[in-house]
């Protein structure tokens, strides 16, 4: 890869006015935190909102920007209306509430998802300035959800990777939003796609497939002619520069003064940006309902909660405020004495060495959001603890809890159980902190920052090198062209065709997928070719492909190769014994009634649970659970139990389409073509000789040599147009 490009709403300093002049801040929150270690050792740049509007500003543009790109950062300057429309609204009026799972927070504007559109494509024309198809571009989180999209449609080749910092809902959340397919029409243009946790994963995974159909096998899916990987990435801080500053002479001398002032007092710390999602509130009723519950406490323990200002211009942080400080405003009237305040309330940020110093300072850290993609302050707590003492209490619902499970993890809507944490952090003896502490210390040491992004960098490499191994097997034009004249310049051809996937694509109901016109003209056609043998081969029952093709001059396999139409004749390849068939109904009946939607197609000598049309979360788990039964059943039973597309197929172990097609190829052919898309076809593949076009529909690894798309834009193309050319150019009988 050459150059990285990290795109963020944020770049990670904003800019203000200051006495008339430009002055630069480190921006606020987790993503630039997150990102300074990631970006600094790399060939990169940073793209990004400048925090600034150019409305009424008169000084050349210019000046700051030379001075940005001396940092590798490059500004986007944005109005007022658009920062309105995108940030506050669409971004923070939107999703923000509805990626967090508050429903109810949530507003949608036609207006505000315009601009989201537009300030997206003014990303997208400020990315293609810098970027070339072999270079990385990353980007990160909600506000540019729409971003890899364009970007793919402008550079087809880029490599692509969006990594998402908040969480992602679940489907029946994020089904409500209007724009639903239009935002994973924009993310899955990326090659990969990041989350926190596992759960995030999951749930963009069952999103994309119900609004998208997108299927997935261990988080890779297949687009189109594309395939892009979905995995969860825990960000990691810069372990040792928390570790550091906590043990710097500076930082021991605050620690110092601070004590000094609070006494025996001991310290509960809080630190977070103004967010409802941050569970501010509840924290402070945990507070007081533990102060109230144990008064043994009082002038014992203080609160030191740390609000940093952030998005005060919507209205709901202007109530979140004003909830917050009439709470604190409560607990001190009600609990304060001469000597002591219950809760040291400041609502600023501090530079880092005073956090530090916070964090060294403290007892017990309180992290307790409603709902958090990862939570850092938790982590950056843990390792500013060098004498590995002090306890952390964690919210369940922050993908921090995940690792964390040495902390005290509570749930943040349980006052009573948070009350208790407290009391517990505050007793629990020195060995048992130190034996929690040293545990996540060990853990965040591990998986810090840079490791994070060499994960991240890798898997980008492995999904890149895939598609790599793909593109190199699609069947360009140009090959087309070469299997086009080499069967014209050959003798005796064959041609192997499997049938649903291949020839037609799926239907609910496995009845309605009739050959059309178009395919009863081209095999008509493919049929008057002199020296040329069709065969059907497909796991489909004999009666159907006799009905659909037995007119044709062609031979037919059916049921994966236990019935051959050759010379128009049927015959049975094997003698099966199928009294297997009436103990393994009983079992699929079952699943049947228990997972509306599926059904049982019986076969001669097969059996086969079909669940396309089932609801995916709970036929992929009865799936899950009926491979197991027929696993422990079927030993010995001399059967094979295959899972295909949406099916289920329990059958002899001796019948497969690679047996079948041996028969045909102990004669020699100087054209053979074998197209099938799923792994029954592989067996087909696998028997062929090395001159054969094998020819994979879809775009998984195959044992095939080639790969084709079975659509393209919607259109039923694949190997279709294969079969129309040959017609086209190739010498009629007639
Ligand atoms: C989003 C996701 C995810 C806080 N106060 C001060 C200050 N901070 C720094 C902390 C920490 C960061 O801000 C806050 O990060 P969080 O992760 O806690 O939360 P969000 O801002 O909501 O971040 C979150 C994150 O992205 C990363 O992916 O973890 O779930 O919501 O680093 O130290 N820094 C300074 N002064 C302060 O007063 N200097």
């Amino acid at each position: 890869m050459e150059k990285t490009i990290i795109v963020s709403n944020r770049l990670p300093v904003t800019l203000s006015r200051k006495d008339n002049k430009v002055v630069f801040t480190p921006s606020p929150g987790g993503l630039a935190t997150g990102l300074a270690g990631a970006s600094k050792d790399m060939n990169s740049v940073w793209i990004g909102w400048a925090g600034f509007s150019l409305e009424g500003f008169h000084e050349n543009t210019d000046d700051i920007k030379s001075s940005l790109e001396k940092q590798r950062l490059i500004p986007i300057f944005l109005n007022d209306n658009d920062v309105n429309q995108f940030y506050e609204g669409f971004s923070n009026t939107t999703l923000w509430p509805l990626f967090h799972s508050f429903p109810t927070y949530t507003s949608c504007h036609e207006e505000q998802w315009e601009v989201y559109k537009k300030v997206n494509e003014i990303f997208c024309d400020e990315v293609l300035k810098h970027a070339g198809e072999e270079d990385f571009i990353w980007i990160h989180d909600y506000h540019l959800l729409l971003l890899p999209g364009l970007i793919r449609k402008k550079l087809p080749k880029a490599k692509i990777a969006y990594f998402q910092h908040i969480p992602f809902p679940s489907y029946e959340i994020f089904r409500i939003l209007p724009w639903r397919e239009q935002i994973l029409e924009g993310v899955t243009g990326a090659d990969l796609i990041g989350f926190h946790t596992h759960d995030d994963v999951k749930h963009f995974l069952t999103s994309i497939q119900r609004i998208l159909g997108m299927e997935n096998k261990m988080g890779t899916v297949r687009a189109e002619e594309r395939i892009f990987k979905v995995d969860a990435f825990p960000l990691g801080i810069d372990f040792f520069k928390y570790w550091e500053t906590s043990m710097l002479k500076s930082t021991e001398r605050q620690v110092g003064l601070h004590r000094k002032q609070f006494q025996d007092v001991k310290i509960i710390l809080s630190i977070d940006r103004l967010d409802y999602t941050k569970g501010i509130p509840e924290r402070l009723k945990a507070f007081d309902n533990f102060l109230e519950k144990n008064p043994e406490f009082r002038e014992k323990v203080s609160l030191l909660m740390i609000v940093v200002p952030s998005r005060e211009k919507v209205q709901l942080y202007k109530n979140l405020k004003m909830e917050i400080d009439e709470l604190v405003g409560n607990i001190t009237s009600k609990y304060r004495t001469v000597n002591w305040t219950p809760v040291l309330y400041f609502y600023r940020s501090y530079p880092l060495q005073s956090l530090s110093a916070f964090y060294k300072l403290s007892d017990v850290a309180l992290i307790t959001p409603l709902r958090d993609g990862m939570n850092l302050v938790c982590k950056e707590y843990v390792a500013s603890r060098n004498d590995e003492t002090g306890v952390l209490i964690l919210s369940e619902m922050a993908g921090a809890a995940k690792e964390l499970s040495d902390a005290l993890v509570i749930n943040p809507y349980n006052i009573e159980e948070c009350a208790n944490a407290i009391k517990t952090a505050l007793c629990m003896p020195f060995d048992e902190q130190q034996r929690r502490m040293s545990e996540m210390q060990y853990l965040l040491r591990k998986y810090d920052v840079s490791k994070w992004t060499s994960i991240f960098l890798k898997s980008m490499e492995e999904i890149v090198q895939k598609q790599e191994e793909l593109a190199m097997k699609r069947l360009t034009p140009e090959l087309k062209h070469k299997v086009i004249s080499d069967f014209n310049s050959s003798k005796k051809r064959i041609l192997f065709l499997d049938y649903d996937g291949t020839l037609v694509s799926f239907q609910n109901k496995p009845e309605h997928a009739k050959p059309d016109k178009d395919l009863n003209d081209i095999m008509t056609k493919l049929c008057a070719i002199k020296n040329l043998k069709v065969v059907i081969i497909s796991g489909r029952n004999k009666e159907t492909l006799n009905e659909w093709f037995g007119h044709f001059n062609m031979d037919i396999i059916a049921e994966h190769g236990l019935w051959m139409r050759r010379e128009k004749n049927w015959k049975m390849m094997f003698q099966l014994n199928d009294e297997w068939k009436k103990e393994l109904s009983a079992l699929l009946n079952h699943f049947v009634e228990k997972t509306p939607g599926t059904f049982i197609e019986e076969k001669e000598h097969s059996l086969v649970w079909h669940y396309r049309k089932a609801d995916d979360d709970l036929s992929n788990a009865r799936k899950k659970e009926l491979l197991d039964y027929l696993q422990y059943l079927t030993t010995n039973m001399g059967l094979s139990v295959l899972e295909g597309n949406k099916v289920v197929e329990i059958k002899s172990a001796l019948i497969n389409k690679g047996r079948a097609v041996k028969k045909y190829l102990k004669a020699h052919f100087d054209f053979i073509l074998a197209a099938g898309d799923d792994w029954t076809d592989e067996d087909m593949f696998k028997e062929m000789p090395e001159h054969a076009y094998t020819i994979k529909i879809g775009s998984s690894l195959s044992a095939a040599k080639y790969t084709l798309p079975q659509y393209i834009q919607g259109v039923n193309s694949g190997i279709r147009t294969i079969l129309s050319e040959i017609t086209e150019k190739t010498q009629k009988l007639f």
